[in-house]
């Protein structure tokens, strides 16, 4: 039986996609960069700063911008997202979650978040979640963002189990791909076309239930 499990934020707790993609839509607009949500998706699960190079460099602006206004223009962003989830809360928890965490709990298996977003404690505050997790991955703290496997390794090691006890819980590729190389055991939230066809899919997070998960690790 898995001792640990590892979660992912955006995608699998909560739907804060579309935040993100007004966020920089805004900014990219500012900028005169053209972006809409098929880029979005390749900004999913990388980290701000990374998704800001990668904005620019699609707008091949990124010779023209120096570090301070590249900070400055990060914190712009990370300031318009945390507007736009002030008024987040329990309602916003995607579902099935829920239910899956206490039940977790329950049977006594670690819960961690390993998130790229720092501002993940903030959201499991405002959804109510904090008391249910063990720990909580900094991703400021880890060399390297998914598909690196640091943030999934830190969270393992933050719940003090081996990492090839943990299910890692993603719905993005780079994080699928962390979670592959880090050696504990992925199940995926969304399509194979967009996830690979060589893991345990589940098309939406009510299909997440310890019953499946138990299922995954026995298989
Ligand atoms: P922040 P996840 C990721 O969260 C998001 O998918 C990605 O779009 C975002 O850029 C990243 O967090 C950083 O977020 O700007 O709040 O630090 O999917 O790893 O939970
Ligand atoms: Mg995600």
């Amino acid at each position: 039986m898995f001792k640990g499990v590892l979660f992912d934020l955006d995608g699998v707790i909560t739907d804060t996609a579309e935040y993100h993609y007004h966020a920089w839509k805004k900014l990219a607009d500012g900028l005169g960069i053209s972006i809409d949500r098929a880029f979005n998706e390749s900004l999913k699960g990388v980290s701000r700063e990374d998704s800001l190079r990668l904005i620019l460099a699609h707008g091949k602006k990124q010779a023209e911008i120096p570090a301070a206004q590249f900070a400055q223009l990060a914190k712009e962003k990370n300031d318009h997202y945390v507007e736009l989830i002030e008024r987040f809360s329990e309602k916003d928890i995607y579902p099935g979650i829920l239910s899956l965490l206490q039940t977790l709990k329950e049977n006594k298996i670690k819960i961690a978040l390993a998130s790229a977003s720092k501002n993940g404690p903030m959201l499991l505050e405002k959804m109510g979640l904090t008391s249910l997790f063990d720990a909580i991955a900094d991703p400021a703290a880890v060399a390297s963002g998914k598909p690196a496997p640091d943030i999934f390794l830190e969270a393992a090691r933050l719940i003090d189990v081996p990492i090839t006890e943990c299910l890692g819980i993603e719905d993005a590729l780079a994080g699928i791909q962390a979670i592959k190389t880090s050696g504990a055991t992925p199940v995926g939230v969304g399509r194979a076309e967009d996830l690979g066809d060589d893991i345990p899919l589940v098309p939406s997070t009510e299909a997440l239930t310890f019953d499946y998960l138990k299922d995954v690790w026995e298989n």
